[in-house]
Order: structure tokens, then sequence, then C-alpha cells
């Protein structure tokens, strides 16, 4: 079906005036609908979650409203800062009330509000920026720090446990057909080996989770810099977007992720290694902004594994597209057969300064939790 039909099973009020592909996610596909009356004009987003990533997308919507009810009341009962307004998505129901709509082809759709007046970037635009955006996910970690971890279904088992991802990536390095790649090309022998030097690794924030030194918490799951929305008229953050991925976990992820997204000024899809570093200033901002909204939270050994955190999600990253590169780019939408293998080489590239800059990043850490 087409998307403009789709967007019309939704309950919004007017005739649809336009519909076009947003965004740049990897995984669902992305509309923006707008439908406009004599006197007003609505926007909304209409989404294709994609079902052969997550096997029960009506999980995701049952989560995403326990945990937007969960965020509503709790910004009730603080008292709201006069600078910053928090937005979350809302979902629009389909004309017959239910909260999402399956196509002739099985297609699973669901539609969101869209967050007013606000842009998500790639690419950090400033320090300011990065503090914004590590204040974004601090607020939304405080926020369901208060809910039972379990109270959110696993919409993606296995999600961002690394040790699982080196298992399937070990399979999918023996077929006969990556045993060929491996063969021919240099570019994938050199990424063999960045992962082979980092095996033991892989294990760090598991084997810490089973020792009981870190513990299941309500994650995001994607906190990329792109999912997290700046109000156009303030600066401020506002909103953080892609609640799909929302499920108990371990919250270094997420801390992780946001800094390896962020901190890349070249980004996700650049094709120039030599431009790949991981950015100080950005993180220095960033973790400025995180700590303070997490200090309460954060216990001691919490601490211990932020450093180990970032590294760990950019080679987890890396390992996933290479993964998908090996086994014929089955999860994630490429552009081109090479595209996951060049994603899986910017991820490397930003792991190896990662750790080139081990120091300095312990102490931007050291400084801002011993100020926070
Ligand atoms: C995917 O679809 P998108 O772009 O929001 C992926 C994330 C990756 C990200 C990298 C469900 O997110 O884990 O970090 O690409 N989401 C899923 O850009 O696998
Ligand atoms: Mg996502």
């Amino acid at each position: 079906m087409k998307p403009a039909k789709i967007a019309e099973q939704f309950e919004v009020s007017g005739l649809l005036a336009s519909i076009r592909p947003t965004g740049s996610g990897n995984v669902n596909d992305t509309y923006l609908a707008v439908f406009r009356t004599h006197f007003s004009e609505e926007r909304i987003i209409v989404q294709r979650v994609n079902g052969h990533v997550f096997a029960n997308p009506e999980w995701i919507m049952e989560n995403m409203s326990i945990l937007t009810n969960h965020c509503h009341k709790q910004l009730q009962v603080e008292s709201p800062t006069a600078d910053r307004i928090w937005q979350l998505p809302r979902i629009v129901p389909c004309r017959d009330g239910q909260d999402f709509y399956i196509d002739e082809e099985g297609g699973f759709w669901r539609a969101l509000t869209l967050i007013a007046s606000a842009t998500s970037y790639e690419i950090a635009q400033s320090a300011e920026h990065a503090f914004e955006i590590g204040t974004v996910l601090g607020q939304f970690h405080r926020l369901v720090s208060s809910m039972n971890p379990l109270s959110l279904r696993d919409t993606l088992p296995g999600f961002h446990e690394t040790p699982g991802y080196l298992a399937q990536y070990d399979e999918a390095i023996k077929t006969p057909e990556a045993k060929d790649l491996v063969e021919s090309s240099m570019e994938v022998r050199n990424l063999q080996r960045f992962v082979e030097e980092r095996r033991e690794f892989a294990f760090v924030l598991q084997n810490a989770l089973d020792a009981g030194e870190l513990q299941l918490r309500l994650i995001h799951g994607d906190p990329k810099i792109s999912n997290i929305m700046i109000d156009d008229d303030t600066g401020k953050g506002t909103a953080i977007i892609d609640l799909d991925t929302a499920k108990p976990g371990l919250i270094h992820y997420d801390f992780g992720d946001a800094l390896r997204s962020l901190c890349n000024r070249a980004g996700e899809e650049t094709t120039e290694l030599g431009k790949v570093v991981f950015d100080l200033d950005l993180c220095e901002a960033f973790v400025r902004g995180y700590i303070a909204q997490a200090k309460d939270f954060l216990t001691g050994s919490d601490k211990d594994f932020l450093y180990d955190s970032i590294r760990l999600i950019t080679f987890e990253l890396g390992l996933r597209f290479f993964q998908d590169f090996l086994a014929g780019n089955r999860y994630f939408k490429v552009k081109t057969p090479e595209q996951n293998l060049q994603r899986a080489q910017v991820q490397f590239r930003l792991c190896e300064s990662i750790e080139t800059r081990k120091r300095q990043i312990k102490e931007v850490l050291d400084l801002a939790l011993s100020d926070g």
C-alpha cells in the first residue's frame, strides 16, 4: 500500500496535503505527512516498523505508552524549569482506535506526533549542542530511573549485549561467502584482525552485570545524536525520540552510544576515514550536561565503567555493521553492497581513536564526576 493511503488511516483531521520520506534511520521507513483543513495544518510522522528486526512491533507501542505516561506524570511532579520545555512523541491512533495499522502485505505502520519547532542533527553543531545532548540523555535516564525496568517488554532480545554480537559474527565469518571475502580483500582481513584483538574486551559490561557490579535499568537503546532534538527557538534540548528500543538494559550502552555518535564530527557515513577522530571538547561538554542530571542515580561502580562503555559500544556497532556485511546486508538498510563495510571501518577507526585518547577521556570523566 502507498504511504499516502496508509497516512489516511490515522485519526487526523483534514486532507492529506503531502507525504515525503524523512530522517535517516537504518532500520524503519519514516515519512512526514502534512494534513490541512481550511483553518489549520497538522504534521505527523508515519512509520513502517521493520518486521525483520522487531518480531513483536505491537510491544513497541505498548512500551511507548507506558514510558511516555510515566514521563509525563514525573514531569508534572517536578516543577518545570523555566528555560526548557520537554516534549515527547505521542501515539496518533488509527481511525478504528488501534495504535497501529497493518497493511495488506502485513506491514506494521504507526503514526506519532511531530516534535514542534525542533531539529535533530547528524553532526554536532557546537559544544553547547553537545552539552544539550548530554542533558537530554541524563534527564531521560533520571525520569525513567523510578520505573521498574521490567515494566517494559524486551522488544529486541540480545540488543546491546556485545558477546551475542560476537557470537553472530563468529557464525558469519565461517560461511564460504565470508571466507572468499577474507581471501580477496585486505580491508576485510584488517577488520577481522581488529575484532580478534578485542575479543575479550567484548565481555566487559556483561561480566560486570553478571558479577553484580552493574544493574539492569531502563535504557533508551538508540540515543544517537540524531535522536535528540534541539528547540529551534532556545537552542536547548527538548526531546529524545525513537523509543522503539527502550527496554531493560545497561545505561552504559546509552551513555557510550550518545558519545560515539556525537564526538565523531565526520559522521557515521563518511568515506574519509582520516577525518574520523573522537572529539574531546564535545565529549567534555556532553559529560558535564549528563552528569548534572545523572549524579543522584549513578553508583560508584557505574562510574568505573563509563570509559569502557564509550569504547565498547563503538566496537559493538562496528562489529554489527561488519557482521551484516559478511551476512549479505540483511539487517541495516544499504544503498550499496559495500556500505556496511564502510560503516564498520568508520566505527573501528573511531574505536581506535577512543583507545588512543583513553587518558584524556578518563580525565574529562573524573573532572566532571568530582564537580558534579
Ligand atoms: C540503527 O534505525 P536507527 O538508525 O534509529 C540501530 C542502532 C544503531 C544505529 C546506527 C534497532 O538505528 O542500534 O546504533 O542504526 N537500531 C537498531 O546508526 O538496530
Ligand atoms: Mg532506532
